[in-house]
């Protein structure tokens, strides 16, 4: 009796003891997303964070300070696309947007999102692993401004790899979204990838204005 009730207590106390782990494990996992990072860069899911400007600029990175915007989708004819040019791309109300050309940097605004690919190198180097980037993106109506989807590849030490990446341009599109997508294997050795959202032309300068836009941007990693 004695020894099958302490055996019973013990049984309880490892199963305490388990749940506390548990507990633990759980804590760690939803309290300290930074961690999260630390496991394997998931397959199949989109890995842009605000891929549609909806909350703004957050998760993004740019450059020149304060001269890359979003602006909210409104009537046509002021070298945005519209509020109908939304709705055919499920955009919401708000895109990404250039800017005012900054004379001090003489550049456009630009805007990037970077990922370090975590415990994919194996499969990447065996060439087993595939990108693929998509999104929209548009000029208003001078052949002089484009706008520019990028999806660089690097190394560990943010070094070029054998492909420079996937680069997309268009110009001229008067106020419409263009789709614009590509996809490659990664070559051996990527272990960064960033996305890049930048407007160049002639036009920019003439006009002091980067009416380049994007939204709903997707770079998506898969096993092949
Ligand atoms: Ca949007």
């Amino acid at each position: 009796m004695r020894t099958d009730h302490l055996h019973h207590h013990r049984r309880q106390g490892a199963g305490r003891l388990l749940v506390a782990m548990g507990v633990v494990v759980i804590a760690l996992l939803t309290s300290a997303s930074p961690l999260l990072a630390a496991g394997s860069t998931p397959y199949g899911k989109n890995l842009v964070r605000n891929a549609g400007a909806q909350s703004g600029l957050t998760r993004w990175q740019t450059f020149p300070p304060a001269d890359f915007k979003t602006h909210a989708y409104g009537k046509p004819g002021y070298g945005f696309p519209s509020k109908a040019a939304a709705k055919a791309i499920g955009g919401g109300t708000r895109f990404f947007y250039a800017g005012l050309y900054d004379d001090s940097y003489g550049t456009c605004g630009d805007a990037q999102q970077q990922w370090k690919l975590k415990g994919l190198g194996s499969a990447i180097d065996h060439g087993d692993v595939k990108v693929k980037l998509k999104g929209y993106a548009g000029t208003n109506g001078s052949p002089l401004i484009t706008a520019h989807l990028d999806l660089y590849f690097r190394d560990a030490q943010n070094h070029t790899v054998a492909k420079n990446g996937i680069t997309r341009a268009v110009s001229g599109t008067n106020e419409r979204y263009q789709r614009l997508q590509g996809a490659t294997v990664l070559p051996e050795r990527t272990r960064i990838l960033r996305l890049h959202l930048w407007a160049d032309g002639d036009g920019t300068v003439s006009s002091g204005d980067c009416q380049a836009f994007w939204d709903n941007l997707s770079v998506v990693v898969k096993h092949v």
